[in-house]
C-alpha cells in the first residue's frame, strides 16, 4: 500500500493535516491533491472536528504543482502535443479552493517554510495564515510562463491592494514572512520554534467558538466586495436572522448572563 501524502492527527477538536512529500518540498501530485480534497471533505462532515490546521512536513510548506508530474510536464520531444493545464485546475485546484472557502469550520495555515505557486495560494485561502519567521511566499507562476491560479488573482488584490498584488505576481520574488505580515498578506509571523504551538493555540481558540457564526462571517466578508452597501445590509439581516434561530446564540447569551464560558456546539 502506498504511503499517505496527507498525514492527519487530532488534538481535542482540532485536526491537523500535514502535506507529506518533503523530498519534493511537498509539491502537489494529482494523487496528493485527491487525498487532500478527500480529507477536507470528510472533516466537513465530522462534527468532532471544529478547526483544521494545514501545515507541511520538512523544510517547506508546499512548492505548488509538482512540475515533474506527467499530467503537466511539457514533453520535450519535437512535435509532442502540449499539455492541457486546465485539466489539473478543473479537477483539483478549483475544487480545493471551493472546498476550503466553504468549510463549516475555520482553517488555519501554519506555514513552516517556503510556500510557492499553488502552495502559496493554498495558504492564502485559509482563514488565518500563521507563518514561521523563516517561511516565505512566492507567486512563482510568471517564472515558468504561467499566471496565478488557485484563487491568486482574486485573493492578492483583496489582501494587499493592486500595486502590491501586481508586484508579487509579475515579479515572482520571494517575500519573507515578516514582510508578508507587514503588508497584510498574512495574519501573523511568529518565531520558527513557536509556529506549531501558536497555530494550535489559535486553532483551539477557534474550535471553542460558534462555528456557524464564524462560517457565516467568512461568507459575508468574501461576498461583500461584489455588493452594494444596501445588498450587504440585506445579507447581514438574513444571516443574523438565521444565526438567531441557532442553538449557539441562546448558549452565548445564557453564558454571558451566567458569567460562565459558553459551550458552543452548532456546526
Ligand atoms: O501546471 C499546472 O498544472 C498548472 C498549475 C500550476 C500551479 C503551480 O503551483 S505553478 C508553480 C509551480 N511551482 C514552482 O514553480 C516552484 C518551483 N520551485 C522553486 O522555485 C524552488 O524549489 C523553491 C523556491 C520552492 C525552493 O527553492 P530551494 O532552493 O529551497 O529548493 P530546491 O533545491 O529548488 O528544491 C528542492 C527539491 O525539491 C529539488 O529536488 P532535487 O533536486 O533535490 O531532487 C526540486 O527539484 C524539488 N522541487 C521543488 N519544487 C518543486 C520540486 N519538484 C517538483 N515540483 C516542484 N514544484
Amino acid at each position: 500500500m502506498s504511503e499517505s501524502l496527507i498525514q492527519s492527527s487530532q488534538a481535542g477538536a482540532v485536526r491537523t493535516l500535514t502535506l507529506a512529500r518533503s523530498q519534493a518540498l511537498n509539491s502537489f501530485t494529482s494523487g496528493m491533491l485527491e487525498e487532500l480534497l478527500g480529507a477536507l471533505g470528510r472533516i466537513a462532515e465530522d462534527r468532532g472536528v471544529r478547526c483544521v490546521v494545514l501545515t507541511g512536513a520538512g523544510r517547506a510548506f508546499c512548492a505548488g504543482q509538482d512540475l515533474a508530474d506527467p499530467l503537466v510536464a511539457p514533453d520535450p520531444a519535437p512535435g509532442a502535443p502540449a499539455k492541457d493545464l486546465g485539466v489539473m485546475i478543473e479537477r483539483f485546484y478549483t475544487p480545493l479552493v471551493r472546498r476550503l472557502r466553504s468549510m463549516p469550520i475555520p482553517v488555519v495555515a501554519a506555514v513552516n517554510g517556503v510556500a510557492a505557486g499553488a502552495g502559496a495560494n493554498l495558504a492564502l485561502n485559509c482563514d488565518f495564515v500563521v507563518a514561521a519567521r523563516g517561511a516565505s511566499f512566492i507567486q512563482a507562476f510568471a517564472k515558468i510562463g504561467l499566471a496565478p491560479d488557485t484563487g491568486g488573482t482574486w485573493l492578492l488584490p483583496r489582501l494587499v491592494g493592486r500595486a502590491q498584488a501586481l508586484g508579487l505576481a509579475l515579479l515572482g520574488d520571494k517575500l519573507g514572512a515578516e514582510q508578508a505580515e507587514r503588508i497584510g498578506l498574512i495574519w501573523k509571523c511568529v518565531d520558527d520554534a513557536e509556529l506549531q504551538e501558536q497555530a494550535l493555540a489559535l486553532a483551539q481558540r477557534l474550535a471553542a467558538m460558534p462555528s456557524k457564526a464564524l462560517a457565516a462571517t467568512r461568507q459575508a466578508i468574501d461576498a461583500a466586495p461584489a455588493m452594494t452597501m444596501d445588498e450587504a445590509l440585506e445579507r447581514e439581516m438574513a444571516l443574523q436572522r438565521e444565526l438567531g434561530y441557532a442553538h449557539d446564540y441562546g448558549e452565548g447569551v445564557a453564558a454571558f448572563a451566567a458569567k460562565r464560558a459558553p459551550a458552543f456546539s452548532d456546526r
